[in-house]
């Protein structure tokens, strides 16, 4: 790594305990304490999104960036991106994140051709490749930026024009090279313009189908350059488009399973695109679980007055517990993680405020991790629930299960032996007290 440093004042957080009146201290996350057989480190795979911590400038539709970085000096863009990369590993460092996530186009700068943008993220690629040498962080995954440029403005696989269908495909193939140059444990599709903003212009099935034949494309290249990590999609209901085609898990998985895509996919869910579709986080991650699905997680919220992709730090430890029940009850996100895909609010100017909002997002997930972790293994609602569906467990309901009765069968039992059914309640009031007696 070079030997200018950028966060100076600021040494590597540590562990400080939950009572401690230090600001920049972690009070949960201990990356040391083994639990399991697993360091906390190991368990909770964070990872920082690159473009919101490193290219996020606070601009808004109203002005532009507030966030001036001093590492963002000089006049050659490509000595500028390493300048940039090595801030970047010092803070990953100093933050004690395991891994870092990007887009193509965060990391190195376009170019005025497909070859020179290939050229430059060649050069960036290598000098990631050596950070990651010397910092030990790994990369958790890649993707490219198929949105930003003009060319995308009516999508990329699903563009009308087959041209951007197939510089699509270039950027995208390029972009899966680096993720194994870097050892990228997973690749991501986001769908970026993948949607439409009105059926005048749009024919909507064959969108659907070149979005699919894309994916099959980049499962053949994955196997052709021996690329084994996990690919995610990562669904989003609205914006930039008014229709995406990847709503939300639920929309998605139809879609894989259509196309014969869905033994390829996981999800990447993130949090302020469950809610945009309406759905909590926990939702979207049991749906994902229930089709054998999670992946790994964009760790943020949104705002539920404003109804746009914030991407703000989540420092809400009862959504989070629950939905680390649902990851750790799922099977857990194998190897995925924890991806602070979340950016600073534009009044928030300090080179300080990048380690407090990650390390208020570090903190609540860690500690909803344990409080998760202490829900399971006391296992009172995990019974209550059981219990609820108890009736499935032995005769008829057994049978509805496995399938051996139909309707007639069941028609005469009703009317020969059940009749009407006892009201049994679903407690959720006392469920929810239950649920804060863990919280406070
Ligand atoms: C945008 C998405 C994006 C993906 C990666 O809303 O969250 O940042 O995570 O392309
Ligand atoms: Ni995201
Ligand atoms: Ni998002």
């Amino acid at each position: 790594m070079s030997k200018e440093t950028f966060f100076q004042n600021i040494g590597t957080i540590a562990y400080e305990g939950p009572r401690t009146e230090k600001a920049l201290a972690f009070r949960h996350y201990n990356p040391a304490e083994v639990i399991d057989g697993k360091t906390m480190k190991e368990h909770m795979r964070f990872s920082i999104a690159y473009w919101h911590a490193f290219r996020g400038v606070g601009s808004d539709p109203f002005g532009p960036g507030t966030i001036v970085r001093p590492w963002e000096q000089g006049t050659d863009v490509v000595s500028i991106a390493k300048k940039r990369m090595d801030a970047a590993f010092e803070f990953f460092t100093k933050i004690e994140s395991p891994f870092w996530c990007f887009h193509d186009r965060d990391i190195a700068p376009e170019g005025a051709t497909l070859a020179e943008s290939n050229k430059n993220l060649d050069a960036i690629v290598a000098h990631a490749k050596e950070l990651q040498k010397a910092t030990g962080v790994k990369l958790l995954w890649g993707t490219a930026n198929l949105f930003s440029n003009p060319r995308f403005m009516c999508g990329a696989s699903t563009n009308p024009d087959a041209h951007v269908f197939a510089y699509s495909a270039a950027q995208v193939k390029k972009a899966m090279d680096a993720t194994l140059e870097l050892g990228g444990e997973n690749y991501v599709f986001w769908g970026g313009r993948e949607g439409y903003e009105t059926m005048l212009n749009t024919n909507l099935k064959r969108e659907q189908d070149h979005l699919a034949a894309f994916m099959h494309m980049a499962v053949d290249y994955a196997k052709s350059i021996g690329f084994k990590g996990q690919f995610l999609i990562e669904p989003k209901p609205k914006e930039p488009t008014k229709h995406q085609y990847d709503f939300d898990c639920a929309t998605c998985i139809g879609f894989l399973r259509t196309y014969g895509l869905d033994k390829y996919f996981k999800f990447n869910i993130e949090t302020n695109h469950a809610t945009l579709a309406g759905h909590t986080f926990q939702h979207e991650i049991e749906v994902a679980a229930a089709a054998g699905m999670l992946g790994s997680i964009d760790a943020n919220t949104g705002d539920l007055l404003v109804g746009w992709d914030t991407d703000q730090f989540n420092t809400d430890v009862k959504e989070l517990t629950l939905a680390m029940v649902s990851i750790l009850r799922g099977g857990g996100l194998g190897t995925g993680g924890l991806n602070f895909d979340a950016k600073l609010r534009r009044p928030s100017v300090d080179a300080e405020d990048l380690f407090h909002a990650h390390i208020g997002g570090m903190d609540s997930y860690a500690a909803a991790f344990k409080i998760a972790r202490r829900i399971l293994a006391e296992g009172k609602f995990e019974k209550f629930v059981a219990d609820r569906y108890s009736s499935y467990d032995s005769g008829y309901g057994k049978d509805i299960e496995q399938r051996k009765i139909g309707f007639k069968e069941l028609e005469q039992l009703v009317l020969t032996n059940l009749g009407e059914p006892k009201l049994r309640s679903g407690k959720q009031e006392y469920l929810e007290n239950l649920l804060n007696t863990y919280l406070c």
